[in-house]
């Protein structure tokens, strides 16, 4: 056996390491991202029982379920996008499965969120970030840290005003970084998507999606339980279910993690 995986399960075992779940439940009650009217919604989530230890059969519990890709803690694929449209390996079963795994960079803006709910990261925010932590590595798995995810309920979770949904998120020329400098696997945030609420009005729209999806690279959105994680130092793991030709799918993040 590899050193390396001796150690991950004596440490886990030990519990010197852990396992984080930054996953949020999936159910009736999972909010769902709102677009403006002229654009076709997202399902929410739909659990119907095929039975439950009943006639419809008797030693046994099933669900049928429905929901859009884009659900709860889910993963986008870079097909999502139309700048992604023809990236290479682009859907959710033909990324390969190493692109799930990563070193997780933790950036925490929990402090400027609170003061201002659009806030954005900006390049000179990640320059600091990496002032304090060492540059991000080619492979990272970028997360945001905004508290987002402490609030309850679909109000206050969407945030929406007269002029739409107030949200954190990513400055243009920071998604740039990076995807092409710095060349990570994707980001992560605890929002309803990858771009902030008011990123429709930007120029471009939704600034995060087009410039990650269209380098190829992925993003969590519906994340939670980042402040159990380090700035540097765990490890995220990502694996979007193997839908053919899929945009995205909800999805079981969890991240290995110093105890
Ligand atoms: C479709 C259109 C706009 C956005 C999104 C989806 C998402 O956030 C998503 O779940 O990828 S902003
Ligand atoms: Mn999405």
């Amino acid at each position: 056996m590899s050193d390396v995986l001796h150690r991950l399960v004596e440490e886990l075992s030990a519990g010197t390491l852990q396992v984080v779940d930054l996953t949020i439940p999936l159910g009736p009650d999972t909010v769902v991202i709102e677009l403006p009217p002229m654009f076709a919604p997202s399902n929410g989530v739909s659990i119907e029982p095929i039975s439950r230890y009943d006639d419809a059969g008797p030693a046994w519990y099933w669900n049928n379920l429905s929901f859009g890709e884009h659900t709860g803690t889910h993963f986008d694929a870079p097909i999502h996008w139309v700048t992604g449209a023809k990236q290479p390996n682009g859907t959710t079963d033909t990324i390969p499965p190493g692109r799930f795994v990563g070193p997780a960079c933790v950036i925490d803006v929990e402090e400027a969120v609170a003061a201002d709910s659009d806030f954005l990261l900006t390049p000179e925010g990640l320059a600091a970030w990496e002032a304090l932590h060492g540059t991000v590595p080619r492979g990272a798995w970028v997360l945001l840290r905004t508290g987002w995810s402490r609030r309850e309920g679909k109000e206050a979770f969407l945030n929406v005003a007269d002029d739409g949904p107030h949200s954190p998120g990513f400055h243009q020329e920071t998604s740039r970084i990076l995807a092409e400098d710095r060349d990570v696997l994707g980001v992560g945030v605890e929002t309803v998507g990858t771009d902030a609420g008011q990123a429709g009005a930007f120029d471009p729209p939704f600034p995060n999606h087009t410039t990650m999806h269209g380098a190829g690279k992925f993003g969590l959105a519906s994340l939670c339980n980042l402040d159990q994680l380090p700035a540097t130092g765990a490890v995220v793991i990502a694996a979007p279910l193997k839908i053919v030709d899929g945009s995205g799918s909800p999805l079981r993040v969890i991240a290995l993690a110093p105890a």
